[in-house]
């Protein structure tokens, strides 16, 4: 059962009223549900005659930009510019992300921010020094954790714009309701998304079904070419080089899924992806069951995340981070 802050939520209420601009942060590499609760604030603050912005780290997925107020975003921006916009500012939201680094370039921005900040996250371990924090690791996404906040507020209208964003979210991370999906308030939420008149099959069309064919036959390539699976360890990984990603003419979340294919092979219950970048290895990983990927995410890769599904990063050379990667597989061989 999701249990909401009354407290924390009247807090926020009432500091919107006093409320004319908000800006709102999430994460860098934006997902479907960064941009989506991103998005839902904007719509459901235009109810109630709130001007808000959304200020990313970097830019979004093509398949995110066909969102309502998607224009409200701004992507990349240099730090001066925002800083800017939070002194213009009465309230800083910060969405789907919980400690400053996740904001890269902008995090002294919010560890300085004397503006009241809001927290609306679903992750483990917050570490952003918040006003009001909303965070619950229960919720499938942190869409859904804005809707439980948002549907209580009276003064609110919600449309079918602000319930498409939501719907977004919770279907990018849940994977269409595959996991982190199965507490029955979520379906709660979902009729009232689809009472609002959200179009649930055109935007699974709009998300999933609109790649290029290069980025499927990337997927190929990589399936085929880059996959090692080691079945003794229930473990399989996928590594990019640099190379051929160049050869793919590589664009920003073009590898996004790639990671949970080999979780679909028999018996294979860990997973990673190495992407070899400019000045570092970007890995993602995946479990299926009891292994706590964030725990091996933050242990030796500088990163972190939720049980079964974590990210972190390494500053060798892909081959050695490769090596390392398969010594604390099988260290860990009788947890996953
Ligand atoms: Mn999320």
């Amino acid at each position: 059962m999701i249990k909401l802050n009354r407290t924390n939520t009247l807090q926020f209420f009432n500091l919107l009223k006093e409320t004319e601009n908000v800006l709102i942060f999430s994460h860098v590499n934006p997902d479907g549900d960064a941009v989506g609760s991103s998005l839902a604030l904007v719509a459901a603050f235009k109810s109630i005659n709130i001007n808000t912005k959304v200020v990313l780290p970097n830019r979004a997925p093509e398949n995110l930009r066909w969102l309502p107020n998607f224009e409200c975003i701004v992507e990349g921006l240099s730090k001066s510019n925002v800083k800017a916009l939070i002194e213009t500012s009465d309230l800083v939201i910060c969405v789907d992300f919980n400690q400053s680094s996740r904001v890269e370039k902008y995090a002294a921005l919010l560890d300085e921010c004397t503006k009241p900040i809001v927290l609306i996250d679903h992750h483990q371990n917050p570490k952003l020094n918040a006003t009001i924090s909303f965070t619950d690791t229960s919720v499938s996404s942190t869409c859904e954790l804005v809707h439980l906040i948002l549907k209580q507020n009276p003064d609110i209208i919600f449309n079918e714009n602000y319930a498409t964003c939501i719907y977004v979210g919770i279907i990018t991370d849940t994977g269409v309701f595959s996991y982190s999906s199965s507490h029955a308030e979520l379906f709660q939420t979902v009729i009232e998304l689809i009472n609002l008149g959200i179009k649930k099959d055109y935007i699974t069309q709009q998300i999933y079904n609109t790649q290029s064919e290069n980025r499927l036959r990337f997927l190929g390539y990589t399936l085929n070419e880059r996959m090692i699976v080691m079945p003794e360890l229930n473990t399989a990984y996928i590594f990019l080089t640099l190379e051929d990603q160049k050869k793919f003419n590589y664009q920003p979340g073009d590898a996004e899924n790639f990671v949970n294919y080999p979780l679909t092979i028999k018996d294979i219950r860990f997973t990673a992806l190495f992407q070899e970048r400019e000045n570092d290895v970007k890995i993602s990983f995946r479990s299926e069951g009891q292994f706590k990927v964030n725990q091996f995410a933050e242990k030796y890769f500088n990163g972190g995340g939720h049980v079964n599904a974590a990210g972190g990063k390494s500053h060798i050379s892909i081959t050695e981070t490769l090596e390392n990667f398969i010594k604390h597989t099988k260290e860990h061989a009788h947890e996953i």
